[in-house]
């Protein structure tokens, strides 16, 4: 507009929003380009950076005529494994992965993740757990030290519908902070996940040993799967500003 303030202000936003979108690239390139090799069974995850790794891997698959068979997250990894022509395969088939390469909402000093902002974290989390080597793939806004230090979101849990609100309660009473029920962005009800199931978001207060809060949660009667992904991840790449990437 006039002031040219709206102008900067996008430059600035679109800077940003560029900048993260390169860094989910070379961190998706980086996994495909290191832990995919021909004849394999590959998991892949969902999020938005998942969708450069796809992209890579159909590259891949076509320059080297690779042998690969994809299994899905979600129905958004299911869709995307379709429009790139690879071999869609599922957990009957392929019962054990090569390799499952999905994102991650945010990465602790130890690899533990957050994931499930997206609610596909109980597939995200079966799928990780068939595959020989879990690799994730991020950009540098999800790299912290602690989980929570940039998540503000909290850890997704999928629980049954019926048992949603005593097991809030339980969460809260056993372990603090606050948990919500994830709505749908209407408001026209709760979210609901692919295998009808209702997700809730702790937003947790303090560092915890993410090991035992994580078994403990899911023991609670109704409490389907964490978004805790507890010494699951074998190593982590992570787009940096700096064009780099980050491998830990
Ligand atoms: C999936 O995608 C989820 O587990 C996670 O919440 C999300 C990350 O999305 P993005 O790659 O867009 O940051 O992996």
């Amino acid at each position: 507009n006039i002031s040219g303030r709206h102008v900067v202000y996008c430059r600035r936003y679109n800077n940003e929003t560029a900048m993260a979108e390169k860094a989910k690239k070379l961190a998706g390139y980086a996994a495909v380009d290191n832990h995919v090799q021909d004849n394999q069974a590959v998991g892949v995850g969902s999020g938005s950076t998942i969708v450069y790794a796809v992209d890579r891997l159909a590259e891949r698959v076509k320059q080297e005529n690779l042998n690969i068979v994809c299994v899905p997250t979600s129905f958004q990894a299911r869709q995307l494994i379709l429009e790139h022509g690879l071999t869609l395969s599922d957990l009957d088939r392929h019962p054990e992965l090569d390799v499952a390469i999905d994102g991650a909402d945010e990465v602790d000093s130890e690899l533990n993740l957050i994931k499930g902002g997206g609610g596909c974290l109980t597939q995200e989390k079966i799928v990780a757990g068939c595959a020989k080597r879990f690799i994730v793939i991020a950009d540098y806004r999800k790299d912290s030290k602690a989980l929570g230090e940039q998540w503000k979101k909290g850890v997704p849990i999928e629980v049954i519908p019926m048992a949603y609100v005593p097991v809030t309660r339980t969460i809260a009473r056993r372990f603090g902070g606050v948990v919500v029920l994830r709505m749908a962005v209407s408001k026209a009800g709760p979210v609901v996940t692919d295998n009808g199931n209702f997700i809730l978001d702790w937003k947790f207060d303090q560092v915890h040993d993410w090991k035992s809060v994580n078994t403990a949660i899911k023991m609670i009667p109704g409490v389907v799967e964490t978004g805790l992904f507890v010494e699951m991840a074998e190593r982590v790449y992570f787009g940096m500003e700096d064009g780099t990437v980050g491998v830990r």
